[in-house]
């Protein structure tokens, strides 16, 4: 039996101080702020929504999550450090930008990794997923907690210039890619030129022919409304980028070990939540395309793009060439 008078006048500092857990019922209401770069509706801020709703009723309201959807918190960079210092808690972005945080991520990020979407899934739902969460949170200095993943289905290039019939039509294009070295370098192994830049600034940048096009999922591509300035869309599907939940360490930390596996518990139902919620957005993503008369071109022959970004797995593969070999094996 707690005795409630042990607890009066603790505060939460001086608690975490002595070692302490404050009972749940002497735990200060917190609401936890999360980031997204997408709209309100979308399969991961809807996600990340339903973990908060879960959340709040489990703790009678003593926890809750305020959602600032369509980078309102500005774009990925900004999400990891406001959560690396405890600004905001939850962080939904990209594996594409978590690999320079946390490098054991990178081997994610190499181009045509996965053999396709189902593959990705299996290998993020099993112990490689689990091994590589953990790397994040045991992470020395990048102030994380990996809480789940979340599916993003195949990147495709796209345009504003010119339907790309093959990887020749990609050359002398300027091409945004996610800030990552490797991206840069892997568009231009593959005769684009590679532009670094915040998700936030994608729209304007094609809008002011400051790049010529971008790459990304199709939902990504129309519901963050970048077909209405790139008209050609080409299925190269280069790259299965998976997303993450990471959470802000310092905010876990104080939290009790039983809201800890809460958010756990709920984050991995969030994963399977918005897998389901992927699938149809990817067909609307389609459907909306077509209405539009984007040009959708197919990639009959992939090999030609495999084959030109062999110099980036020559730098980065070694590194990486214990996970590869796992990752592959995985059915
Ligand atoms: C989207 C992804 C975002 C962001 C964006 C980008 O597909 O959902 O998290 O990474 O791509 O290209 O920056």
């Amino acid at each position: 039996m707690i005795d409630r008078r042990h607890f009066m006048g603790m505060t939460t500092g001086a608690a975490l101080a002595t070692g302490f857990t404050l009972p749940a019922w002497a735990q200060a209401k917190m609401v936890l702020k999360a980031s997204d770069v997408h709209p309100e509706g979308y399969p991961t801020v809807a996600a990340v929504e339903s973990l908060g709703e879960k959340l709040s009723k489990a703790t009678g309201g003593r926890l809750s999550v305020q959602m600032y959807a369509s980078m309102q918190l500005g774009g990925e960079k900004e999400a990891i450090e406001q959560a690396q210092i405890g600004a905001i808690a939850f962080a939904r972005v990209s594996v594409g930008v978590m690999g320079p945080v946390v490098d054991d991520l990178n081997v994610l990020n190499l181009p045509f990794l996965f053999r396709d979407t189902k593959h990705a899934q299996t290998v993020l739902d099993g112990a490689i997923g689990q091994e590589l969460l953990d790397k994040v949170t045991n992470h020395p200095t990048a102030g994380l907690v990996g809480l789940c993943w979340m599916d993003a289905g195949a990147r495709s290039m796209y345009d504003t210039k010119r339907p790309m019939k093959d990887i020749g039509d990609l050359k002398g294009l300027k091409v945004r890619v996610m800030g990552n070295p490797m991206f840069v370098e892997m568009m231009n192994a593959l005769g684009g030129n590679g532009v670094a830049m915040g998700y936030d600034q994608v729209f304007t940048a094609l809008q002011t022919g400051v790049v010529d096009g971008a790459e990304n999922n199709p939902p990504s591509f129309v519901f963050d409304n970048h077909y209405q300035v790139a008209k050609y869309y080409t299925l190269t599907e280069h790259l299965i980028v998976p997303e993450m939940v990471v959470f802000s360490k310092a905010t876990w930390n104080k939290l009790s070990k039983e809201d800890q596996a809460l958010l756990v518990k709920f984050g991995k139902e969030a994963q399977a939540e918005e897998r389901v919620l992927w699938n149809v957005y990817q067909q609307q993503a389609l459907d909306k395309m077509k209405a539009a008369g984007i040009v959708v071109e197919t990639i009959a022959d992939k090999k030609p793009f495999q084959d030109a970004v062999k110099p980036v797995w020559d730098k980065y593969g070694p590194k990486y060439a214990e996970m590869i070999k796992r990752i592959q094996a995985v059915q």
